[in-house]
């Protein structure tokens, strides 16, 4: 049982069911208005890869006529693994569409149903371009505790949302139910990417079955930062477009050696809630001069 629950909009059910198997599908969560301004987000920074691909030769067309889910694969079609890492394999950019996807009270409700009302936006949320045939679109197995291994945060909850289809094709997430229990194992950084990805050896992963977890668009899957996950390969022709979030109590370290987080909710301390304008502005909280 996860502690400081308070409210929330969890059912008594997939609180039972969070807790048991250690994560949570959530269809449907968000609707086409909720990732409107994510996707604008997305789309930008696409278009500034474009101008810049372009603006160095190396592409003669930006592509601008085909939908979200095609135009950055139709841009990197021809690039190396090392081309499309050039740009990251996950974004983190300061893009307001962000800011207004991580304060969605969809979002935030379901957090609250877990870690209670006092909820701190962690700095690690990643914008995923699931690229097809890119080596660092495959995710290999881990827990993400590994990548604060030393951080006294407990729990860190992980909002994944797919941005398209998530499909066993363009390379969902797969998990290992019921290994949030697990301690921290041990780890290894896979060099075959080039991403520095933090993995699991074969043998560590136990007998557990695993689950894949093909959603539509909008879906939201909930789990810890234990609980054993990868993804596969995208064999598409198309981007697997996500966005990971991640969320913890406002008591417990804020990661700054990740970046800066923000504070999301309160009942406590409303006014400290941060704007959009803080975010911009890397600050934890709204503080009035
Ligand atoms: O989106 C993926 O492919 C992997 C996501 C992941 O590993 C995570 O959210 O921690």
């Amino acid at each position: 049982m996860e502690t400081g629950r308070r409210g929330g909009n969890l059912t008594k059910e997939q609180l039972d069911t969070y807790d048991k198997e250690g994560y949570l599908v959530m269809p449907d969560l968000l609707d086409e208005a909720d990732m409107e301004q994510a996707r604008q987000a997305m789309m930008e920074k696409v278009s500034m890869i474009a101008d810049e691909l372009y603006a160095n030769g190396m592409i003669g067309d930006k592509l601008e006529h085909l939908p979200f889910p095609y135009r950055l694969a139709g841009l990197f079609a021809d690039f190396t693994d090392k081309e499309f890492l050039h740009y990251g394999r996950g974004w983190r950019d300061r893009i307001p569409g962000y800011y207004h996807l991580m304060s969605n009270p969809k979002i935030l409700d379901t957090v609250e149903s877990l870690i209670g009302g006092e909820i701190f936006a962690s700095p690690v949320y990643n914008v995923r371009p699931k690229v097809p045939k890119v080596a660092a679109g495959a995710v290999p197995w881990h827990q993400d505790k590994s990548y604060w291994p030393d951080a006294n945060v407990n729990p860190v909850i992980t909002v994944w949302i797919s941005f398209v289809d998530a499909t066993l094709e363009n390379g969902c997430l797969h998990i290992k139910p019921r290994t949030q229990r697990n301690k921290l194992l041990e780890w290894h950084q896979e060099s075959y990417s080039g991403t520095g990805y933090t993995a699991l050896h074969e043998q560590q992963l136990g007998k557990t079955p695993t689950v894949p977890l093909p959603v539509k668009v909008g879906t939201a899957i909930l789990f810890n930062d234990r609980l054993l996950h990868m993804s596969t390969p995208n064999n598409s022709d198309h981007v697997r477009w996500s966005v990971d979030l991640r969320y913890q109590p406002t008591d417990q370290d804020p990661m700054p050696q990740h970046g800066t987080g923000f504070l999301a909710r309160s009942y406590l301390y409303p006014e400290r809630v941060a704007t959009l304008e803080d975010w911009m502005d890397n600050r934890l909280e709204h503080t009035s001069v």
